[in-house]
């Protein structure tokens, strides 16, 4: 199977394996898992932050970062598309009781004046006060877009006068860091909270990590043990994702120059929409201009051919690319996406 559903689907790799299964241990809720808590120091430091917090999952890391900046009743800016407010299922009302400003943007890009535009800090008590902004970089609804570093500059800063922090769903900060060829830091210094996975182009297994200052940090540990996310000899988890920022960062440049490949592929099929140029990272959305049952027939006959994609709207398709897709795996695909759209 050629699978460019996900950057989520790749196996850890060998070394991964080996270091999992070696790895120094102890109860990481007492705090005495050496290989966690090396983990959390390097994650810090990658990002420029005082500490790191380990969860299981991005989504959790996004929870704990909404919950421990906000109080129930505010209000948060994001962006319409987002991780958090799409495919967290309502997490940030269900469980911070939190209204969410869906904002508009370019391809995920939030525009700063928008921001400020939105920002209801200082208000009566009858208004509900904004207490948070979120951004997501890359974007992956806008298809891996990467927030330009004066933007998220200028957002930081229009919230910072109100005193509104900022939080990053950095799911894939690396592929970010690495278009835009900067250190993660540099782009995390625009944000109080980022949160960033191990577990997508990364290729551990199970993994991410939400880093802030050390309080922050702290409030959020109590709240990932409400959430059941404090884990015992999470050691053998660590290990992996040490392998990921240790090794697995500076590929991810191929896996972006592959997706940049399947787009202008793409592009030349009939009756498939889709912008090359606006292709920065791993992700590719495509449309199809055809009726409305096209892009389900399409899955399904990619499928049949060993080509896994996603279906995210009626009408619009997103391939990931990663570490199992090299530029066979690209021109299988184009191939029978070709097939597939001129048998239909
Ligand atoms: N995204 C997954 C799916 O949930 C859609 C994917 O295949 O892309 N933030 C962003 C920007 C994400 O893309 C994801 C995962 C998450 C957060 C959540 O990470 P997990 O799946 O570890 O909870």
């Amino acid at each position: 199977m050629i699978d460019l559903r996900s950057d989520t689907v790749t196996l850890p790799t060998d070394a991964m394996r080996a270091a999992m299964a070696a790895a120094e241990v102890g109860d990481d809720v007492y705090g005495e898992d050496p290989t966690m808590n090396r983990l959390q120091e390097a994650a810090a430091r990658a990002v420029g932050k005082e500490a790191a917090l380990f969860v299981p999952t991005g989504s959790m890391g996004n929870l704990l970062a909404v919950k421990c900046h906000t109080q129930p009743g505010d209000e948060i800016l994001i962006e319409r598309n987002a991780h958090i407010l799409q495919f967290e299922m309502g997490g940030l009302a269900w469980l911070s009781g939190l209204t969410p400003q869906a904002l508009d943007s370019n391809r995920g890009i939030l525009d700063p004046d928008v921001v400020r535009a939105n920002i209801h800090a200082h208000v009566p008590y009858y208004r509900m006060r904004t207490t948070l902004v979120c951004v997501e970089n890359t974007h992956n609804y806008g298809g891996g877009s990467v927030y330009p570093l004066a933007v998220l500059q200028a957002i930081h800063a229009a919230a910072a006068e109100s005193g509104v922090p900022v939080h990053m769903d950095g799911a894939r900060l690396f592929n970010a860091a690495v278009a835009l060829g900067v250190p993660a830091a540099e782009i995390a210094q625009h944000a109080d909270s980022v949160m960033f996975c191990f577990s997508k182009g990364l290729s551990a297994p199970v993994g991410s990590v939400l880093c802030g200052t050390t309080a922050f940090i702290e409030q959020a540990m109590r709240v990932r043990r409400v959430v059941g996310g404090g884990m015992r000899q999470a050691g053998h988890l660590a290990a992996a994702c040490l392998i990921s920022l240790d090794e697995m960062v500076s590929r991810l440049a191929d896996d972006h120059a592959r997706a940049r490949e399947l787009a202008e592929g793409l592009a030349r099929l009939p009756g498939v929409l889709v912008e090359p140029e606006h292709v920065q990272t791993n992700i590719v959305m495509c449309r199809l201009t055809a009726g409305p049952d096209a892009c389900a027939r399409l899955v399904s006959g990619l499928r049949a051919r060993g080509v896994l994609v996603s279906q995210l709207t009626r009408d619009t398709l997103r391939l990931v690319t990663h570490r199992h897709i090299g530029y066979n795996e690209v021109y299988a695909a184009l191939s029978a996406l070709r097939e597939c759209l001129e048998g239909a």
